[in-house]
């Protein structure tokens, strides 16, 4: 499949890692926003958030299970934002599911 995010997962495009275990992969964004912007995805492909099922769901609970140690083990002591954009409005630019955790800075403006 033409997916990056799945290409990382498979190790084929390399990546810096945060947490990985059989089920899901969290890793350094290529861009970061905020000192600490870690990525969190299924290694399962979903495309996006609109894609989430009562099949696949676990996944997703598992996913929001394991944030906050990964936030914590990141080195983010004082809070942080968890984002998924889904969809063209949203400007979703990789077509994976994925939650962007977003910390270490004061974050002043809170988004609509
Ligand atoms: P979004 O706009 O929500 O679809 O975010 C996609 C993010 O993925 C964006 O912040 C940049 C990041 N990204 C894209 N390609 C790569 C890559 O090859 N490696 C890493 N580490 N991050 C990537």
């Amino acid at each position: 499949m033409d997916c990056i995010f799945c290409k990382i997962t498979d190790g084929s495009i390399p990546s810096r890692k945060a947490y990985e275990d059989d089920k899901i992969l969290a890793f350094y964004d290529i861009n970061p926003q905020t000192p600490v912007h870690i990525l969190v995805i299924p290694k399962a492909h979903i495309p996006s958030v609109d894609f989430i099922t009562e099949e696949n769901s676990d996944t997703v609970s598992y996913i929001f299970e394991k944030i906050p140690k990964i936030a914590k083990e990141s080195g983010i002591t004082n809070g942080y934002r968890v984002i998924s954009n889904c969809g063209e409005d949203a400007a979703q630019s990789v077509e994976h599911l994925h939650f962007h955790i977003l910390g270490g800075a004061k974050m002043l403006e809170k988004m609509a």
